[in-house]
Order: structure tokens, then sequence, then C-alpha cells
């Protein structure tokens, strides 16, 4: 016999076989990867605005969880999501605000005050209020989670002078303690416990470093339908697909 020969084919084989699963798995990556998220921030920017996401953190820089911000016809849809486990804020309410600039460094102080370019004062129940930067509570539960959704339309991510996305940006503010919403100008909500600086997102892609695992999405109208459609697609896509590269080995 001649066993060199058998070598090479067997090596033939085993190439050719990973060469078929190397392409399927850069398939599989495509459909159930990119595609959904192209497909979803494809929508959310037809129906009238852009999408942005705040890396929320501790003092100490530890990632605690994320916002998103996505711009539909009503306003600003904001998702927020902290991470069981962390204690950055305590279980309980706390107040949210976007601040006027985007940065934390040295501390959350350089954040400066509450976003407010009509010069009104602090608080949703604020007759003289509110700022366009003021929000509902965040409720963190006892295992250091929270899931909190809000929309404003007294900011915007498109443009004018009520951007959130202006030359110096902004930040997502947690404080340690409730919103009264009324008391200027922060409603004695103590100190900044959790900061994110917001940026523009075109993609609505998940700003978590990797290795982090990703955290649950909340679920609002305007993240369930471009999810929903892109779910058909991704079936239909992935069938069509599938079968071809089936019918190719
Ligand atoms: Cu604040």
């Amino acid at each position: 016999m001649f066993p060199s020969v058998n070598r090479a084919s067997t090596e033939y084989v085993r190439t050719r076989e990973e060469k078929i699963l190397r392409k399927r798995r850069a398939g599989l990556l495509v459909l159930f990867g990119v595609l959904p998220l192209t497909i979803g921030a494809g929508i959310a920017l037809a129906q009238g605005g852009g999408m942005a996401t705040a890396q929320l953190e501790d003092a100490d820089g530890n990632p605690v969880g994320e916002a998103t911000f996505t711009e539909g016809p009503n306003g600003i849809t904001i998702n927020a999501n902290l991470q069981p486990g962390q204690d950055a804020a305590g279980p309980g309410a706390h107040g949210v605000h976007i601040h006027e600039t985007g940065e934390t460094s040295p501390d959350f102080e350089a954040a400066g005050e509450h976003f407010n370019p009509s010069g009104a004062q602090h608080g949703l129940e604020n007759p003289e209020g509110p700022h366009a930067g003021d929000l509902e509570d965040i409720v963190v539960n006892e295992d250091g989670s929270a899931s909190y959704q809000t929309l404003t339309n007294r900011v915007t991510l498109s443009g004018g002078e009520n951007s959130i996305l202006d030359s110096d940006g902004s930040t997502l503010i947690i404080h340690a303690g409730s919103d009264d919403q009324e008391t200027d100008p922060s409603g004695e909500s103590g100190g900044r416990v959790i900061a994110g600086v917001i940026r523009a997102s075109q993609t609505g892609e998940s700003t978590t470093p990797a290795g982090k695992k990703d955290l649950p999405k909340s679920g609002g109208t305007n993240v369930l339908l471009p999810a929903a459609l892109g779910a058909i697609s991704v079936v239909i896509l992935g069938g069509g697909v599938l079968i071809r590269q089936l019918r190719r080995t």
C-alpha cells in the first residue's frame, strides 16, 4: 500500500471539511450577529432618530450596567440596566439625570450640572421646571439589579439646543438617594454614584467590554419591533443560506 498517499488524501479531506465548517461558522455569525443588529438599527433610524449608549460605571471605574437611548416619534426612550451584584447604588429609588458635560474624569463632578439649556428649575413636579435632563427615579432591586425604562421628549439625539450629543457631550448619572422632583438644583438626591458618558451609536451595539456578560435588554416597543422584524428576516435568510450550503456539501 501507499501510506503516504492515504495520509495525504486524509489530510485533504480534513482540510476540505474544515473549510466548509469555517464557512458555516462565518455564515452563522453574519446571520445571528450582524444582520439583526443592522436591521434593528436601520428600522430605529427609519423611525426618525438615532441611537446612543452609555456604559455605566461606579466611582472606581468598574462597569455596573449600561443604558441605551433610542430616538423615536414620541421622544427618546431610555433603557438602563444595572447588573446584579453591583453595590454602587443600593436597593431602592435613586435620582437619574442627564448632566450637561460628557466627562466623568477625574470624578463624576466633571459632568457638571443637569442638562438645562432652557434655564428652568429642577424637578418634574416643580412649577418652574423641569430641567431638560430631569428623569424619573430608577429602582434598584435587593440583588443590585435594575431594569429601567423611561421616555422623554425634552432632549434629542439629532441636533438643536436640546441635543444631548452636543459638542461637549452629556453624561447619565445615578445618585445615592431618591429625587424629590422639586428642590432646585438636584432634588436632594445626594452624591453621584454611577455615571456613563452618552455616546452616539450607529448600531445600538452593546458597549459592554468583551468578556463581560451582556446585560438583559428590557423590551420597549422601540426595541421589540426591530427585534421581531430582525428575527423574521433571520429565519427567512438563514433558511435560504443554510439550504444552499447544505446543497453545496
Ligand atoms: Cu444628577
